[in-house]
């Protein structure tokens, strides 16, 4: 079976971690969507990574790790992972495999995403500037260039048609390209030449054999839910699916292949970029927890901005998802408060001047004034370093999970009390 690890919230919210714990029980670790807009962070024996395409499974030798056509590969930021990787001294050119219908960011889709972001102006969706969106869009328009393009003779004439189109448009947007360019152009196509000494397949047939040899895959998603290109707080959303499934189409697996589904949620919300947050506090106790929690973008470094856990949002991510076991990460950054708090519902304007209360997503949440509803916990104030079961968890924590296994209709199978690879409360 294909499992499938996603976050339920605005993404960041520790996938990577999870991946890495789980990942001794997989044989095959799988990127499906989403590309270097993506941060994912490890931490084990004192170090500290952060991934951005390659899958999180690269540290486990004996795991085979793929990026999948669902992504869209840097190849430049591509090299400087691999060169990062380089002091571990893992055999890179054999756990990892690329496929051949992943689809390739060049330097002017990053240009693009600057300048439509810029023509936003104030409706500016907050991107990465990593050139997600415009990569995306070309893939849909069907003129988008693809990993296996570079292995055919005409792939400099290929980039040169695309590139011509893109002028065009950065053109017309007064946009100047003309600076940055040729360097860029040039770290581009060395970065294409380094990649060509890596498998790069049809992975769906790896996935897909590994699976008919009873092998277990684990498809690691990237951002989150709410960042989902359909169920997601459209237009301020990523371009990719990033939903399970996502999965299915980011790798070539069939809807009955997929097994568990992991949700991973923070025991807060944060969100990087614009859009609707309806918990966000823009106060002292949302900058508590940024501080605390070290809440700042993996990739670009921007302060996340930060509120309590949503109820109606993580209820929806749920569901679009068919989650079947629930991951906490980052409960430890509330143990400072003596107050925690949790949205439950939503009180949105009724038709008639009169409030009415709900737990959905409302359609329109970026135009409707949505006033997150409360329940207040009594926070534990406890250090939970050495905690490693539920019943050792102070009598406060273990109030507030129950609370939230009951209101989510799901387990929580585990609980991380930080960033280290061994900081985790197991259920028994
Ligand atoms: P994009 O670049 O087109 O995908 O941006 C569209 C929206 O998606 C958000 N987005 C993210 N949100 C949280 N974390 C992400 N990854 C990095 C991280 C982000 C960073 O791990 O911290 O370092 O800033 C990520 N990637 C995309 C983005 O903020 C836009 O709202
Ligand atoms: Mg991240």
């Amino acid at each position: 079976m294909v499992d499938v690890l996603l976050g339920l919230q605005w993404g960041d919210e520790g996938k990577g971690k999870i991946v890495d714990v789980l990942a001794p029980q997989y044989q095959v670790v799988a990127r499906f969507q989403g590309g270097p807009n993506a941060g994912h962070t490890l931490e084990f024996d004192g170090f500290k990574h952060v991934l951005h395409q390659i899958p999180s499974g690269i540290f486990r030798n004996d795991i085979l790790n793929i990026i999948g056509n669902g992504v869209v590969l840097d190849p430049i930021v591509f090299k400087k992972e691999i060169d990062g990787l380089a002091k571990y001294n893992l055999p890179l050119t054999q756990n990892l495999q690329i496929s051949k219908k992943a689809s390739i960011i060049l330097p002017t889709h990053r240009l693009l995403d600057a300048a439509y972001e810029q023509a936003k102006g104030e409706s500016k969706i907050g991107s990465t500037l990593r050139g997600i969106g415009p990569t995306y869009q070309d893939k849909v328009a069907r003129m988008g260039l693809r990993v296996g393009d570079i292995l055919s003779p005409n792939f400099a004439a290929k980039y040169g048609k695309l590139v011509a189109i893109h002028k065009v448009i950065l053109e017309q947007n007064s946009f100047d390209y003309a600076s940055v360019l040729p360097q860029a152009e040039q770290e581009f196509f060395a970065a294409v030449e380094f990649m060509k000494q890596f498998q790069l397949n049809d992975s769906e047939y790896a996935v897909n054999d590994a699976l008919s040899s009873n092998k277990k895959v684990l498809a690691e998603g990237a951002q989150g839910s709410l960042l989902d290109l359909d169920f997601g707080s459209y237009p301020f959303v990523t371009s990719s699916s990033t939903m399970a499934a996502g999965a299915c189409t980011g790798l070539g697996v069939a809807p009955r292949q997929i097994g568990e589904v992991f949700g991973i949620f923070k025991a807060y919300c944060t969100r990087v970029g614009s859009g609707p947050f309806p918990t966000e506090l823009s106060d002292e106790t949302g900058e508590r927890i940024r501080q605390e929690g070290r809440e700042f973008g993996a990739t670009t470094g921007r302060p996340r901005r930060c509120g309590w856990l949503d109820l109606p949002a993580l209820k929806y991510a749920i569901m679009i998802n068919g989650v079947t076991q629930l991951v906490m990460m980052k409960v430890d950054v509330l143990n400072i408060f003596d107050e925690i708090k949790v949205c439950t519902h939503y009180e949105l304007p009724g038709q008639d001047g009169e409030s009415v209360t709900t737990e959905q997503m409302p359609y329109d949440l970026c135009d409707t004034a949505v006033t997150p509803v409360y329940k207040s916990f009594k926070g534990w104030q406890t250090d939970l370093a050495n905690i490693h079961s539920f019943d050792e968890m102070p009598a406060e924590l273990a109030t507030y999970v129950q609370f939230l296994e009951e209101s989510l209709g799901l387990p929580i199978s585990f609980i991380s009390t930080s960033p280290d690879r061994e900081a985790i409360i197991y259920r028994q």
